[in-house]
């Protein structure tokens, strides 16, 4: 039964298996299906009491202040770079992620990319489709196994990527404010340190304020031309107009990409280039991840209206 004093806000449309619990226990407001939201945020802003949304999607500040009885942001992800938390702080606004359940997912994605990229598997595809092997041959691929593989950000997610390319029989390298002593892989005290020694830079660190671009043309300058860009973190930690120069000018030699800029717009000029694998910020969609992550969005909503401690709070 719906509780009508309980109410989530959704920002942003989530698994069918989510909205389909939310709606059963509460009483649910879209954000994304109104047409004016300012006017809906009058009318319905002083019910909300939780709200749900996305890694990628956040909320923002104008929102939240239409929120008044707001107590928790629960995210559907595990990126936070689009929620102010201070400002949820300062209001006492709990945050909660799904931590853990897409670390698997995400790793799975980082080496699919490393792998296609590398062995032009999006290149053979076509190649094949286009009818083009019965007169012509692929130009050779690069091998990956035996190759050192950079890691910028070793969290959970980039230590699942470490373990996935020892798999490989990868050297590991990563770069993160401190090393890690529980880690048997090279640390390298610097961004640059690490660009320069990896043939294939993986990025798993998270797109806060200050990572904003931190991969940029003087990182492209350092790396080795052969090297490989790899991204499943953010579109915000790479400078994208350097990335496309570098790999017109071959400063490097390609990049895989889940996430970019300012999704879901990608750059013509990174679709145009064969060096380039492309995929639509989907490192966390399979049906097994995103389950999880809705069964851990709800069970922190629940807890929330139950009054019981917040099982993936961080602040
Ligand atoms: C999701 C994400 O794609 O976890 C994150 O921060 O960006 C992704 O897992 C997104 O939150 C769901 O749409």
């Amino acid at each position: 039964m719906t509780n009508d004093s309980q109410a989530v806000l959704l920002i942003a449309p989530v698994v069918d298996d989510l909205l389909t619990r939310l709606s059963a226990a509460y009483t649910v407001y879209r954000l994304y299906d109104q047409q004016d939201s300012d006017d809906f945020l009058q009318r319905v802003g002083d019910r909300v009491q939780a709200v749900v949304t996305r890694g990628d999607i956040g909320v923002t500040h104008a929102v939240l202040d239409e929120l008044p009885r707001v107590g928790l942001i629960a995210i559907f992800g595990v990126g936070t770079d689009a929620v102010d938390l201070p400002y949820a702080r300062s209001r006492d606004i709990a945050v909660t992620i799904t931590s853990g359940v897409l670390t698997q997912g995400v790793a799975d994605l980082a080496m699919g990319l490393l792998l296609a990229g590398a062995r032009q598997l999006c290149l053979g595809d076509r190649f094949v489709r286009e009818g083009r092997w019965l007169n012509s041959t692929l130009p050779l691929a690069t091998q990956v196994s035996g190759k050192r593989i950079g890691i910028l950000g070793m969290g959970n997610i980039g230590q699942a990527i470490a373990r996935r390319a020892s798999g490989f029989d990868m050297q590991i390298l990563y770069h993160d404010r401190n090393p890690n002593p529980q880690l048997d892989y090279q640390w390298c005290s610097s961004l640059h340190a690490l660009a320069r020694e990896s043939d294939f830079l993986v990025i798993a660190a998270s797109g806060s304020a200050e990572n904003r671009r931190l991969i940029n043309a003087n990182v492209f300058e350092v790396m080795p031309a052969h090297a490989w860009l790899i991204n499943i973190a953010r579109g915000s930690l790479i400078d994208e107009a350097a990335l496309i120069q570098a790999l017109q000018n071959k400063t490097i030699a390609g990049a895989a990409l889940d996430v970019y800029e300012d999704e879901p717009n990608v750059p013509a000029a990174l679709m145009a280039l064969d060096n380039v694998v492309l995929q639509p910020h989907v490192a966390s969609a399979t049906r097994e991840t995103r389950q999880n992550m809705s069964n851990v969005v709800f069970a922190n909503v629940e807890a929330y209206f139950s009054r019981r401690p917040l099982p993936n709070q961080i602040i």
